[in-house]
């Protein structure tokens, strides 16, 4: 029996590749040397498309495949896959949730001790003989005991916030409405109270375009110069452009960031700012994390060439 055929819009890593490889007649997109071309020669056998978080997939490509039947997302965000084009040509989409959702709150927790603290800063003074020539390095500022604010409650929000309450933080959070799995933690309706309470903002909110720019000049201001604010979700979430004035002028202390605009290019003023953590979109980037993430992508298409229900469905 002849393979589905799925096209596979980025790499993956060997342990996803051989078996998918096994499984389904996969079309390198990525490979290809004239997309367009490819995609007139393949599209119409198309009948899945594995993508990732990032990547997504857009309506160019959705149409150009008229048997598509499911999008399958290595990665928890779908923001990026072009759900009005999906429901109309009817695709279903499943993404990678739970599986990579501690590794993204240790990364986010773990930016914002290390920029706090200032490790980056204190490694390069030790490594470039500041520390015999110039003495003891500058102080920072202390994490536990203070004030925590997450923007979007969801599963990245909550092992976000169990991760804080272990240094005994002040902990509140925005989101649509109060979750009962939280009691301990004040709900905030508006996210502007949240800046205003919070020394540490964390943006964890799923992003769509609802979501867009969430993060506008009047909240980073409300986080202040002693504030911070970190993002292990999407960048859309925030205006860069306020947040690079904020971060220059000092009205914003410091960031950490996991996420860019137009990544993996980024704004070069990004470069100059030394008040600015800066990672390359790898919160769920362990070993562990990606392999669960590629297996239940892998699961997805299988379970939906095999006529059973997906396991986790966006749409
Ligand atoms: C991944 C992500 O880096 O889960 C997401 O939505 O953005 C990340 O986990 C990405 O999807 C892997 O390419």
């Amino acid at each position: 029996m002849s393979k589905p055929i799925v096209l596979q819009l980025r790499p993956y890593p060997e342990w996803d590749q051989i078996p998918l490889d096994e499984a389904f007649e996969m079309k390198r997109y990525f490979e290809a040397e004239d997309t367009d071309v490819f995609l007139a020669q393949h599209g119409a056998n198309i009948r899945a498309i594995a993508t990732r978080g990032e990547r997504g997939a857009e309506r160019e490509i959705i149409e150009a495949c008229p048997n598509l039947e499911l999008i399958s997302v290595y990665g928890v965000g779908f923001d990026a896959v072009d759900l009005d084009a999906c429901k109309e040509n009817q695709v279903r989409v499943t993404n990678t949730p739970d599986v990579l959702t501690g590794d993204v709150a240790d990364l986010g927790v773990a930016m914002m001790l290390c920029q706090s603290r200032g490790m980056i800063g204190a490694e390069a003074w030790v490594r470039d003989g500041s520390w015999g020539t110039k003495g003891l390095y500058p102080l920072t500022r202390r994490v536990f005991g203070r004030k925590a604010g997450i923007l979007g409650l969801g599963r990245i929000g909550f092992e976000v916030g169990k991760r804080l309450a272990g240094f005994g933080m002040d902990i509140a959070y925005s989101d649509i409405a109060a979750k009962d799995y939280a009691p301990d933690w004040s709900f905030l309706t508006d996210p502007l109270d949240l800046a205003k309470h919070a020394d540490f903002l964390f943006v964890t909110l799923a992003a769509s375009t609802k979501t867009r720019h969430i993060v506008n000049a009047e909240i980073i201001n409300a986080v202040g110069p002693e504030g911070m604010i970190i993002n292990i979700s999407r960048a859309s979430n925030i205006d860069e452009n306020a947040l690079i004035a904020a971060l220059k002028s000092g009205a914003l202390g410091a960031a950490a960031l996991d996420v860019f605009e137009g990544e993996p290019a980024l704004n070069p003023e990004f470069l100059s700012l030394d008040n600015v953590l800066l990672q390359p979109h790898h919160a769920s980037g362990t070993i562990e994390t990606r392999k669960a993430m590629g297996q239940l992508m892998r699961d997805n298409l299988t379970a939906h060439f095999a006529g059973q229900p997906l396991l986790t469905p966006v749409l």
